[in-house]
């Protein structure tokens, strides 16, 4: 790949609404990334391969757990200074801030907010430092969008818990040492789980053959008779509502992680559209291409603003599932339209790994998928808006 040349596209002069501290967080991220993310990346997502190494310095950039408190090894930041980690990480690459958004809202999230004090203390400071990598899992086979309906189960064996089904699609699986996963005991209430590599009957197989996500590793969690000690289930939340309040958190991450693939789409378009002649004349000067960009500023404009006031609302305790939801649908689609635009404008040197356009929009492929798809967004809000379940 060439040198990365990001230049941060910040039309209505957003930089006066962050603090100093949040700038601080945002530069030290986006220099991290210059360095360590941008000239790998690309090498590992065509070979497909997770790039391990990398997780250390996740780890001591604050990209684990940024919101939890620093007594279990977490940054203290606020949901501004996460929304900003994410942003630029995912400028890097989906993949990559993928692996942060599951171990910090997916895994470190419920141990801090559902687990016990021991849990928290076993595991927290391990998962923040990169010591241990987490996964989480929701999705099985048979029950994607409708996770309510999951399968997986466990009974009361006295002095232990007996697990068994299976999670697919799940992101850090072949990797991770720890699973947060949800299961239903025997009168059928989901709980939280934590499944430790090394337990009997557990396996990870990889998923393979993926054209998106490719620097992430994907696969399954499968459970065979598997023996969790007791001390393993999240005490203090169950329900559907357990793993939702997960996902509102890890939503948000992504809603400002989209912003940050479609603002490297966009300057990857402007640099080369002012540099590129055809007619004799740099193809920026087509009134055509400028449309293309000036509809790329517009929209990544109105996310950020958008996705600025979540954070605020965030912060304050009153961002609602539905208002994330919004925020995730909206960034993730506007960041693929400026994706295939961007695209676009590179002619053939688009679909080439010289530039990064390509790898983020078959990335974002799978963010417009998963942690709900775009249409279940959509229902979201009407349900929020009607007050009627279309699920139902
Ligand atoms: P519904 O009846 O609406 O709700 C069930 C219970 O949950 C409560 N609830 C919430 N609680 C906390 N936070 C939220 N966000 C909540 N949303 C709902 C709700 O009040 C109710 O409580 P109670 O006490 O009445 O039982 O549930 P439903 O079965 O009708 O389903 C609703 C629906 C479809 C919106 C939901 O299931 C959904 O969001 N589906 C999408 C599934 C999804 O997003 N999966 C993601 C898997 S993880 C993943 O993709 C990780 S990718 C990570 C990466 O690599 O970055
Ligand atoms: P389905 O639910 O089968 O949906 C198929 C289509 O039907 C979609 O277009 C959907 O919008 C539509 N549809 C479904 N129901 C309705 C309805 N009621 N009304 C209208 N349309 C509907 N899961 C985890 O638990 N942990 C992870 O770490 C994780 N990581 C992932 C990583 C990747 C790369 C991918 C691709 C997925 C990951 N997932 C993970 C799973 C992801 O959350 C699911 O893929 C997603 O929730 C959709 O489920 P599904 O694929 O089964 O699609």
């Amino acid at each position: 790949m060439a040198t990365d040349q990001f230049q941060s596209p910040d039309y209505y002069l957003l930089d006066e609404l962050l603090t100093e501290e949040h700038k601080l967080v945002r530069e030290a991220t986006r220099d991290w990334v210059k360095k360590e993310v941008s000239p790998i990346i690309e090498e590992y997502a065509q070979k497909a391969t997770f790039p391990r190494h990398i997780v250390k310095g996740l780890a001591e950039v604050g990209a684990f757990g940024p919101y939890i408190p620093q007594e279990y090894g977490g940054a203290g930041l606020d949901q501004i200074s996460y929304g900003l980690m994410m942003q630029e990480i995912e400028r890097g690459d989906s993949g990559v801030r993928s692996t942060c958004s599951v171990q910090s809202s997916l895994v470190m999230y419920p141990i801090f907010a559902y687990g016990s004090e021991e849990q928290r203390k076993k595991y927290l400071p391990k998962l923040a430092s990169g010591e241990m990598l987490g996964s989480f899992g929701l999705t099985e086979p048979d029950f994607g969008s409708n996770p309510s309906g999951m399968v997986t189960n466990f009974k009361d064996m006295g002095d232990h818990y007996l697990l068994n089904g299976a999670k697919l699609w799940i992101s850090n699986s072949p990797y991770c040492d720890v699973a947060v996963v949800w299961a239903k005991n025997e009168e059928g209430r989901i709980h939280g789980l934590i499944v430790e590599r090394g337990m009997e009957g557990f396996s990870t197989p990889e998923t393979h053959n993926k054209w998106s996500l490719r620097a992430s590793a994907t696969g399954e969690l499968v459970f065979d008779n598997v023996k969790v000690p007791k001390d393993n289930l999240l005490p203090n939340k169950s329900g559907l509502g357990a793993p939702l309040g997960c996902l509102d958190s890890a939503r948000y991450g992504i809603a400002w992680g989209a912003i940050g693939a479609a603002m490297d789409c966009y300057d990857t378009a402007l640099r080369y559209s002012k540099e590129r002649i055809q007619f004799g004349k740099p193809i920026a000067s087509f009134q055509l291409q400028q449309k293309k960009l000036a509809e790329m500023i517009t929209e990544i404009t109105k996310a950020q603003l958008l996705t600025w006031r979540l954070g605020v609302l965030k912060n304050e305790g009153r961002a609602t599932t539905a208002q994330i939801s919004m925020a995730k649908r909206n960034n993730v689609a506007m960041a693929l339209d400026v994706a295939r635009e961007a695209r676009q404008m590179l002619g053939g040197m688009g679909i080439t790994g010289e530039y990064p356009i390509m790898r983020h929009m078959m990335n974002l492929e799978s963010v417009v998928t998963y942690e709900g798809t775009h249409d279940i967004h959509l229902l979201i809000t009407g349900m929020d808006i009607t007050g009627i379940s279309a699920f139902k």
